[in-house]
C-alpha cells in the first residue's frame, strides 16, 4: 500500500451497547501509557533514560486489544505496545525499573525495555529478532487447545516484521494445526526507513490470510471502540471454535524508530494527516460529544494518572543501580534443578537394544511418564519418523502428542517453547542435524536465553540425528554440536552407546532446561547392548571411563569413543578413554583425573578441528593440568572443509587414519 493511502480511513465511533462505564474506563486505560510516555519524552531528553521505543498514536490497538481479553489469557506484544502493559496493571514502579535496568525490573537489568515477560501478567514480551514471536504464541494456542481451556492467545507484528520467514512459519502452522491465536498486524507505514511499499508488493494483510487458509479482518487501528469490539467479537468466537485469524489494524508510527533515529525521512503531510486521526484526541472528543466525559471526570482521571506516574517514578528512580552478584548471574543462567538418578534395579529385565530402540525404548517410556510431553516433528506420526524412532508412538499415544508438523524448523521450535510457557513439555525432532540451522535463532537468542532474561523456563529437547561416514554429502552429516557448545543456556547430550543414549534422554526430558541430545546416525543400526528394560536415567553433566589404561588419555565423545577403543586395539596401547557423554556442561573432574593418571593427552571429535569442543577442553586442559603434563595436549578432528559425498573423500575427511598417526606420535613423545 501507498503509505499515503493510509490515512483514507474516517474515524467513526460506534458505542453499540457498551456502558458508560466501560467507555470510561477505556478512555483511562488509553491516556495511561500516552502520559507515560509524555514522561519517557522528558526523562530521555534529561538523560534519565536510555533509550524510548514510541507507540505514539498507535495506543488504541493495545489498549482495545488488552481490554478485550480475559486476564489469564496470553498477550505477546512488540517495542510499540506499552498499552499491554500497562493495561495489564502492572505495577508502574516495576515497569520504571524495568526500563532504569534496575534489580526490581522484570529483568532484574538483563536486557532493556520491553525484552520481558511476565507469566503472572500473561505477557510475554519479544527478543529484539521480532518475528520469532509468532511461534510461541502458536505454542500457548496449542497448549490451550491440547488442555480444551476455551482461550485465546494474541500475537503482535509489525508490517516490517512480517517479511521474515518467522512470520509466514507461524501463521502457517497456526492455521493447519487451528489454533486459537489472534495475529494483530500493526500496519504502521514504515519499518525503521522503510516504507511499506519497500516492504512488501500487497497493498493489505488482508489479501495474506486467505492464503494460509485463515480469515482475515482490517480494523482501524486508531478507533480504540473499533478495535476493543472487534477483538471482543472474535476471541469470544475463537474461544468456541478454535482457529486463527489476522488481524490487520491501520495506523501510523508518529515518531521516529527510536527517538534517536528522527522522522525526517516521513513527508510531512502525511504527519499531519494523522495527527488529526490521533487516537486519543479523537477518542476524547467523541466521549464529550455523547455527554459520558465531563471536565470534572477528565480531570479526575488526569489527576490519578499523574500520581500514579510520579509515585512509580519515585521509587524506582530511588533504587540504586545494581550491584553485580556473580553468583546470582552465572545460577540464573539455567533454571534451578536437582537430578536426582534413577538407577535400574540390582536384577532388572534386559534385552538387546540397538541405539535406535535404545532412544526410542527412552522416549516412550518418558511419554508414559510425562503425560503433558509433547513429541513435534515432520513426519514422525503415521511414518514413524526417516529414522522410525517414533514408529507405532502415534497409535499409543495419539495425534495430539505425536504431532507431523509443516515444514518449519523454526516455529516448531518456538511452538515448544510456548508450549513450556503453559506447563508443557517438549520434544521436537530434527529430521536431521543439518536442519537445526533454520531454527537456530529459536535456540540460541529464545531457549537459550529466556530463563536468565526473566526467569521463564524452556523445558524443551531437540533431537539431532548427526554425523558422517555414510555418504550423504554436506547437509545430512554435520556435527554441529560446536554450534550451540558456545551458547550459555542450552545443555548438549551426545551418548556413545544404548545404555546411555536411552538414560540420557529420559534425564533431559525430566530437567525443565533447553536440552541439544545428539544422536548419531552411523550408531542406529550398528551398535548394539542389552539394557535395562525398565525407566532410568544416567547423570547429566557425568564423563564414563570408557576403559581403563595407563599410557595415554583418549577425551572424546560419540562416534570418537568407538574409533578410540579400536585405535588403541590396534596399536595395542593401554589407553584411559574417557567418553564425555554430557558436552555442556562438561565433567572437568574426569578430564583432570584422566590426565593426571595418564600424562599424555590427545582429544578426538568428528567434528571439524577449529573451533571444536576439543579446542576448549583442550585450552582448559593446558591452564589447569599442566603440572600433570608429560607432553603437548592434542588434538585430532575431521578437515576443516564441508563434509563430502564420494566415501573415498568422506573417509579422507574424517579423522580416524589421522587419528591413529597422531596418538602413535603421542605415546612416543
Ligand atoms: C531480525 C532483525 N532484523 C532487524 C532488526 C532491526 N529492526 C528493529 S525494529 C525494525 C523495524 C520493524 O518494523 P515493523 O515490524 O514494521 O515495526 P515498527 O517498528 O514499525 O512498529 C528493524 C529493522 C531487528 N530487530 N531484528
Amino acid at each position: 500500500m501507498e503509505t499515503t493511502d493510509l490515512t483514507s480511513q474516517k474515524m467513526t465511533f460506534d458505542r453499540k451497547n457498551y456502558s458508560d462505564k466501560i467507555l470510561l474506563e477505556l478512555y483511562e486505560s488509553l491516556l495511561m501509557p500516552r502520559r507515560i510516555e509524555e514522561k519517557m519524552l522528558i526523562l530521555l531528553r534529561q538523560g534519565k533514560i536510555s533509550k524510548w521505543f514510541s507507540g505514539w498514536g498507535q495506543e488504541a490497538i493495545s489498549i482495545g486489544v488488552v481490554n478485550a481479553l480475559q486476564a489469564d489469557e496470553f498477550i505477546l506484544p512488540m517495542h510499540r505496545n506499552l498499552g499491554i502493559f500497562t493495561g495489564r496493571n502492572m505495577p508502574l514502579e516495576r515497569l520504571f525499573a524495568q526500563f532504569q535496568g534496575k534489580l526490581s525490573g522484570f529483568t532484574k537489568g538483563r536486557d532493556r525495555s520491553f525484552h520481558f515477560g511476565s507469566i503472572e501478567h500473561h505477557i510475554v514480551g519479544m527478543i529484539s529478532h521480532l518475528g520469532p514471536q509468532l511461534a510461541i504464541a502458536d505454542g500457548i494456542g496449542l497448549a490451550d487447545k491440547l488442555s480444551k481451556e476455551k482461550k485465546v492467545t494474541v500475537v503482535f507484528s509489525g508490517d516490517g516484521a512480517s517479511s521474515e520467514g518467522d512470520f509466514h512459519e507461524g501463521l502457517n502452522v497456526a492455521a493447519v494445526w487451528k489454533l486459537p491465536v489472534i495475529f494483530v498486524v500493526e500496519h504502521n507505514g514504515y519499518g525503521l526507513s522503510t516504507p511499506s511499499e519497500e516492504q512488501f508488493a500487497f497493498k493489505y494483510f488482508t489479501e495474506k490470510g486467505p492464503g494460509y487458509g485463515m480469515e482475515a479482518i482490517r480494523v482501524q487501528g486508531n478507533n480504540v471502540l473499533e478495535v476493543y469490539d472487534q477483538i471482543k467479537t472474535l476471541a469470544e468466537d475463537v474461544r468456541q471454535n478454535p482457529r486463527p485469524i489476522l488481524v490487520e489494524a491501520i495506523t501510523f508510527r508518529m515518531r521516529g524508530h527510536e527517538e534517536a533515529s528522527g522522522t525526517k525521512y516521513v513527508p510531512k503531510q502525511l504527519m499531519e494527516d494523522w495527527a488529526k486521526l490521533d487516537p486519543v484526541e479523537n477518542y476524547e472528543r467523541y466521549l464529550e460529544e455523547i455527554g459520558v466525559l465531563d471536565e470534572k471526570t477528565k480531570e479526575k482521571i488526569n489527576k490519578r494518572i499523574k500520581k500514579a506516574i510520579n509515585d512509580g517514578l519515585d521509587i524506582a528512580f530511588a533504587e540504586e543501580a545494581i550491584s553485580p552478584n556473580l553468583e546470582t548471574e552465572l545460577e540464573d543462567v539455567y533454571a534451578p534443578f536437582s537430578q536426582e538418578v534413577i538407577s535400574p534395579t540390582l536384577n532388572s529385565q534386559k534385552s538387546e537394544k540397538r541405539l535406535v530402540d535404545a532412544i526410542s525404548d527412552g522416549l516412550r517410556q518418558s511419554m508414559e511418564k510425562y503425560p503433558n510431553l509433547i513429541l513435534m516433528g515432520q513426519d514422525i506420526g503415521e511414518y514413524g519418523g526417516v529414522f522410525k524412532i517414533t514408529d507405532g508412538f502415534k497409535t499409543l499415544f495419539g495425534a495430539d502428542r505425536v504431532r507431523n508438523t509443516p515444514l518449519c524448523e523454526s516455529a516448531i521450535i518456538g511452538a515448544g517453547l510456548g508450549l513450556s510457557i503453559k506447563g508443557y513439555k517438549a520434544l521436537v525432532e530434527m529430521q536431521f542435524a543439518d536442519f537445526v540451522s533454520v531454527g537456530f535463532n529459536q535456540i540460541v537468542n529464545n531457549l537459550a536465553k529466556i530463563h536468565y532474561r526473566w526467569g521463564q523456563q524452556a523445558d524443551v529437547v531437540i533431537r539431532m540425528p548427526t554425523g558422517a561416514g555414510m555418504a550423504a554429502g554436506p547437509f545430512h552429516s554435520q556435527s554441529n554440536e560446536a554450534w550451540f557448545f558456545h551458547t550459555p543456556g542450552l545443555k548438549i547430550i551426545y551418548p556413545s552407546n544404548p545404555y546411555d543414549a536411552k538414560g540420557l534422554l529420559n534425564a533431559a526430558l525430566e530437567d525443565p532446561n533447553p536440552y541439544l541430545y545428539f544422536e548419531h546416525k552411523g550408531m542406529y543400526r550398528s551398535i548394539s547392548a542389552e539394557i535395562p528394560d525398565e525407566y532410568y536415567t544416567v547423570e547429566i553433566g557425568k564423563a564414563r571411563l570408557a576403559k581403563g589404561g595407563s599410557q595415554v588419555s583418549i577425551i572424546t565423545y560419540g562416534m570418537g569413543v568407538h574409533w578410540a577403543m579400536k585405535a588403541s586395539e590396534e596399536l595395542n596401547l593401554s589407553a584411559d578413554i574417557l567418553d564425555l557423554r554430557t558436552l555442556l556442561p562438561w565433567d572437568q573432574e574426569a578430564v583432570k583425573a584422566t590426565v593426571k593418571k595418564t600424562g599424555k593427552v590427545i582429544f578426538l571429535q568428528e567434528d571439524c578441528l577449529t573451533g571444536g569442543i576439543g579446542a576448549e577442553i583442550c585450552a582448559w586442559i593446558s591452564e589447569h593440568c599442566f603440572e600433570f603434563l608429560d607432553a603437548p595436549v592434542m588434538r585430532e578432528g575431521s578437515l576443516d572443509t564441508p563434509v563430502p559425498f564420494a566415501p573415498s573423500l568422506e573417509k579422507q575427511f574424517l579423522p580416524v587414519e589421522r587419528f591413529k598417526e597422531k596418538l602413535n606420535r603421542l605415546i612416543e613423545f
